[in-house]
């Protein structure tokens, strides 16, 4: 088997003082791991006290509302830790592939990013802990929250989409100085994660300005509300591709470095990309099959394109194979297996991602199995679905997000990972992964028993059918508690990396591109083609439907404080 890969000394490089980042970069993104990581220490106490309280082992004292920590769970798990990390990691990535730097402009628009997002996260936390928008993450109405609720989500959104202005800029001044030369693929996954990201979180936005914010000041007195989850279901599934794509940028140009291979295919890495641009965004209908007023066609054409959007993620399973299998017969490995044992098993950089890896597979199958319409009509709405957003968000994204933390923070910091840190990391990568397999696992199981999400424990007056829930539910309980302590362990090896750890050089690990890989076509980058496609493909998804829904629109909703019913 092969070593543990000790990251590089700074003997090895002596023209870099600290870190392969320079000192205001690394100090940009550094501010947003701090959020980060202080959110996820929120985040998971809220998350293993409404697993304790779930099962019934656990009752909240009389002022802390199970519906408020759900929110705060949700929130911060799902729209904060996310953003922040992304963001932070691809605007350091970005500039370190695009020219060694930052740019002042990209630099400038980032720290304005980090400042809007800031506030208004701040801005949706204090609402929540107030008490005041227990909507939980997706935030349906008729559902009404503080409108200073929305307002701190529209305002995260619009600090990220100054962030991302930031990597284009970047991009666009790098093109300048390289005339015809293809982008670094890391920087061109980095462009295509936030061409997505805008173009899904128009939903989000008009949703918040046109329907949401004017509502909850009271400025209209009703809601049409299949439109607002409608809006709300454009962005939400591009939202978990804008989350996989971090992911992929580390699987794809990350993890071949550090099993000693190359990128197996620079224009199928690209192909891939591109699609999920094209693909990932006119399929919200799949999040509403169980929704009256949309016509089934729709639904149709809607399922469809999602199974297109499973593609370039099975592209993206044959490339990692290759990379692994390629790797693993330049390491004198043969056989269909035979690369399993030139893997580093020991180096947490790749073990947590690879775990990422395999749980996808059960993770991405769940997904082709909610967006099978008769199948989705069992699942919806039980915690079938948490269990499978458990496993592809937490299991599959954050533990890739994790391991790569292990490389990035003490780039960053100018630290070392040192072999005991290693050690650490991989008891926190096992404790996160059986935690995860526990809960999610018995998540998906209850959830075929028919238990639905987002209810705080009951017994449904002791209906039989609930009394066989309750062993499943223990064991999300137990699972939640593994979770958390692998959650406090990762939280302080963060801070060690950032603080704590020795001074050193820590590199980049980007892997070369295969040398008979092929130049990916010029065509890839002219983004105005590919941005057009979607568009269209949008309007065919969505014109009519969303055409009907406002000309058949019906009386609206006023607004309902359901978390307050009764007190
Ligand atoms: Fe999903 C609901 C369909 C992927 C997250 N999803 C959710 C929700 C979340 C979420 C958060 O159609 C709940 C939203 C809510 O609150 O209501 N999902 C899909 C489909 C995919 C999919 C078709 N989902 C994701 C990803 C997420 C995510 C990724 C987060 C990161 N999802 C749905 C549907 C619903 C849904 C319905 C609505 C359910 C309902 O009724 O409410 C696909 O993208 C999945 C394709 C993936 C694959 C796997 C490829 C495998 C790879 C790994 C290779 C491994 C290697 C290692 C190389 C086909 C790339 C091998 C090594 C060995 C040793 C074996």
């Amino acid at each position: 088997m092969a070593a543990v890969e000790v990251p590089s000394s700074r003997e090895a490089h002596p023209e870099k003082q600290g870190g392969p980042f320079s000192k205001p970069d690394a100090n940009l993104s550094l501010a947003h791991f701090i959020v980060v990581f202080v959110a996820l220490v929120l985040g998971g106490i809220a998350g293993a006290l409404q697993a304790e309280v779930r099962s019934g082992t656990l009752t909240l004292p009389a002022g802390i509302d199970y519906y408020a920590l759900l929110t705060l769970h949700g929130v911060v798990m799902a729209l904060v830790v996310t953003t922040y990390f992304i963001v932070g990691f691809l605007l350091a990535f970005s500039g370190h592939l695009l020219g060694g730097e930052l740019k002042p402009t990209p630099r400038l628009l980032g720290w304005i990013g980090f400042i809007v997002m800031t506030l208004g996260t701040a801005m949706a936390a204090i609402e929540i802990l107030l008490g005041n928008a227990s909507v939980l993450y997706t935030f349906y109405a008729p559902m009404q929250a503080s409108p200073w609720f929305y307002v701190g989500v529209t305002l995260l959104i619009v600090g990220s989409w100054i962030s991302g202005a930031a990597i284009f800029v970047q991009y666009h001044l790098w093109r300048k100085e390289h005339p015809g030369e293809r982008s670094p693929l890391g920087a061109f996954m980095a462009v295509c994660t936030f061409i997505l990201w805008d173009i899904a979180t128009l939903g989000v936005a008009i949703e918040s300005l046109f329907q949401l914010i004017p509502w909850s000041f009271g400025l209209t007195k009703t809601i049409n509300v299949e439109l607002s989850r409608t809006f709300f279901w454009y962005f939400g599934h591009p939202l978990v591709y804008f989350w996989l794509l971090p992911a992929y940028i580390v699987w794809y140009t990350v993890i071949p470095k550090i099993v000693g291979g190359k990128v197996f295919s620079d224009t199928l890495a690209r192909f891939a990309f591109l699609l999920f641009i094209l693909f990932s965004v006119p399929v919200g209908f799949h999040h509403q099959l169980m929704d009256p007023g949309i016509q089934s066609g729709w639904k149709f054409v809607q399922v469809v394109l999602t199974m297109m959007v499973v593609i370039p993620s099975l592209m993206t399973a044959y490339a990692l194979f290759a990379t692994f299998i390629r790797a693993g017969r330049a390491k004198g490995q043969t056989g269909f297996t035979g690369w399993l044992k030139a893997m580093p098993w020991g180096d947490v950089r790749f073990l947590a991602p690879f775990i990422g890896m395999v749980g996808f597979i059960f993770g991405g199958a769940g997904g082709i199995i909610n967006a099978s319409n008769q199948m989705n009509a069992m699942v919806h709405n039980t915690l079938w679905v948490t269990g499978h957003f458990h496993e592809t968000l937490a299991l599959t994204v954050i533990l890739t997000f994790f391991g790569a933390s292990y490389w990035l923070l003490p780039a960053l910091s100018g630290r070392k990972l040192t072999p005991q840190m290693n050690k650490l990391g991989i008891l926190q990568t096992i404790l996160w992964t059986v935690g995860m397999v526990i809960m999610s696992g018995a998540m998906h199981a209850v959830g075929l028993l028919g238990a639905p999400r987002r209810t705080s424990y009951t017994t449904y007056q002791n209906n039989p059918l609930a009394q066989t829930w309750v062993g499943y539910e223990q064991w999300m309980a137990i699972g939640g508690i593994i979770l958390f302590i692998g959650l406090a362990l990762m939280v302080y090896n963060a801070f060690r990396m950032i603080y704590g750890a020795p001074k050193g050089y820590t590199e980049v690990p980007v892997a070369d591109i295969e040398e008979e890989a092929g130049t990916p076509p010029a065509i890839f980058e002219k983004w105005w083609l590919w941005i057009g496609i979607t568009v269209v493909l949008v309007l065919i998804a969505y014109f009519v439907p969303v055409t009907q829904m406002i000309q058949n629109a019906g009386p609206g909703s006023p607004g309902f404080n359901t978390w307050n019913f009764g007190r």
